[in-house]
């Protein structure tokens, strides 16, 4: 099995998943601005949809979107979802949630048609995360459990930390509490982040 990733890119939300669930995959690094693969590919023949992440299973089928990567982790290691009834429904819920409301309005931001576009995205960042730590107790989105939605948003907070982005105690608590996971580390030294 393969994940085609960009190092800090989205894509490092389904490393950490895999990683957290000891699921052995192998990593191929995408070059975003040419679409090629670190070992020359043309990564659109594996992805056609041109970006990051992509699962490419050893039957040759391939899964992207985070959204839906990260649901078929959960599966495969349902300690890290949500219990209960609802809990994979509740999983959908908040990465729909991560996907939809932080994760595209950050790429807006990165690349905004102007000034005024970015502010609007930049708000609604803002606005989003404010919800999110509202609404939640605990150490973890779904309380003192970890899933692989924390690590979706792990992902989004270090985007705000690298854009010098101000967090509030209880989102930069989370971020070191995540950031210390041995699966993150193993994850953020695959991808050359830490040594
Ligand atoms: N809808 C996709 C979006 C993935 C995405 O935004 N990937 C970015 C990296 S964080 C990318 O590869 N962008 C390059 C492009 O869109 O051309 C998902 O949720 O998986």
């Amino acid at each position: 099995m393969k994940l085609y990733l960009t190092p800090a890119a989205c894509s490092l939300a389904d490393h950490i998943a895999l990683c957290e669930a000891k699921i052995e995959v192998d990593t191929v690094k995408v070059d975003l601005t040419t679409r090629r693969t670190e070992d020359g590919g043309d990564f659109t023949r594996v992805n056609p949809k041109g970006y990051v992440p992509a699962l490419a299973f050893d039957d040759g089928t391939v899964l992207t979107e985070n959204a839906a990567i990260l649901c078929w982790v959960a599966d495969r290691a349902p300690d890290l979802a949500p219990r209960g009834e609802m809990g994979r429904i509740r999983l959908i819920e908040m990465l729909s949630f991560i996907a939809s409301e932080i994760h595209k309005p950050f790429i807006r931001s990165f690349f905004p048609l102007d000034e005024k576009d970015k502010e609007a995205a930049d708000r609604m960042i803002a606005t989003r995360l404010a919800y999110l730590e509202a609404q939640w107790s605990g150490d973890y989105l779904f309380g003192d459990r970890y899933s692989v939605a924390d690590g979706y948003l792990y992902v989004m907070l270090h985007w705000a930390n690298l854009t010098k982005r101000a967090l509030s105690p209880k989102l930069t608590a989370f971020f070191d509490r995540v950031h210390r996971r041995p699966a993150v580390q193993q994850a953020l030294r695959r991808e050359g982040l830490v040594q």
